[in-house]
């Protein structure tokens, strides 16, 4: 007989971060746990596997199994451990450098992909580990250590590019906005196949252009009176270039997919139903009996 435990944020407390004070990151790891709390996902069903960065400290951060992986390799990572493990929930995390600059080759497969993960990247528009490089989504004229006369090159359109590579689930979140961040962060761990989600989590020490206060006066929320088909793709693309037209930054679940059957599992059938985790890896007796003539 299994008995249901009703689970606290608390349960999945591990180290104190060494994020500076008022990172974004902390409000991240915090919806994650409650997120996780309120599904009832216990700690050894849960693993975070994260990249390099700030923000890819967070598995350290939480109580759960964890990878702390090398940089830019998120995602084959945890989408082989949900291969190997359909059992577990799968969290990836990691920055803006770490998922969109050395990773970002990964992160335009996985969408197409749509192995049933979640992958949270914590994006504050600069590389803040490293003291404040650009990033592939530092806006144009930002100055930077690496782009002392400001960026020029355009940034990198995340919610975009995850639409048109067919991501299932697509939300933006800011971590600014704790509630909003945990019912996103549910809906997306909720939702069968790739769940995408770029949390506005900004550096308060490396990026003082792009603020709490400057995305507050940024931000549209897409989901308060939504005026689109949610789970239309093409009208999901219409609603982020409306608004971004005008200048603002489209936050909520954008778009989702329902029905449409997850990767791992269709890679399962070609295995005749059988993950790794339940196969009989045992060696068989006649290999052995083979071996025994080079005794
Ligand atoms: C292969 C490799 N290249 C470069 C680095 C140096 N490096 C470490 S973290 C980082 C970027 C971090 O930026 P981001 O992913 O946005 O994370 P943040 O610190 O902002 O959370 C870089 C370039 C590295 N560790 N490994
Ligand atoms: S340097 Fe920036 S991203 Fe890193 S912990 Fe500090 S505030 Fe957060
Ligand atoms: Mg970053």
């Amino acid at each position: 007989m299994s008995v249901k435990v009703k689970l606290k944020p608390t349960d999945f407390d591990s180290h104190f971060p060494t994020w500076c004070p008022g990172c974004g990151d902390y409000a991240v790891l915090m919806g994650l746990k409650r997120a996780l709390a309120e599904l009832g996902i216990p700690p050894h069903e849960v693993v975070v596997v994260s990249g390099i960065g700030c923000s890819g400290k967070i598995s350290d951060y939480i109580k759960a199994y964890g990878y702390h992986g090398i940089h830019g390799r998120v995602l084959p990572t945890a989408q082989a451990v949900k291969l190997a493990n359909p059992r577990l929930t799968v969290i990836a995390a990691g920055g803006d450098g770490d998922g969109y600059a050395i990773g970002g080759n990964h992160f335009l497969h996985a969408n197409r992909r749509n192995i049933d993960i979640t992958y949270i990247v914590m994006n504050n528009q600069i590389y803040g580990l490293t003291k404040g490089q650009a990033s592939p989504t530092s806006l144009p004229g930002h100055k930077t250590g690496t782009s002392p006369y400001g960026v020029v090159d355009y940034p990198m359109n995340p919610l975009m590019v995850a639409l048109a590579q067919g991501a299932t689930f697509v939300a933006k979140t800011f971590s600014g906005n704790a509630p909003h961040l945990v019912r996103v962060f549910k809906e997306a761990i909720k939702h069968r196949g790739f769940s995408f989600v770029d949390d506005i989590s900004p550096c308060v020490t490396w990026n003082r252009f792009n603020t709490y206060e400057w995305y507050r006066e940024h931000i549209e929320y897409v989901d308060e009176n939504r005026d689109y088909n949610v789970h239309d793709r093409l009208e999901a693309m219409d609603k982020v270039k409306e608004v971004m037209s005008r200048g603002k930054i489209p936050v909520g679940i954008i778009y989702v997919e329902e029905g449409t059957e997850p990767g791992d599992e269709k890679y399962r059938k070609l295995a005749g139903g059988i993950a790794p985790i339940d196969a009989d890896i045992s060696v068989k007796e006649e290999y052995l009996e083979y071996l025994k003539q080079f005794e």
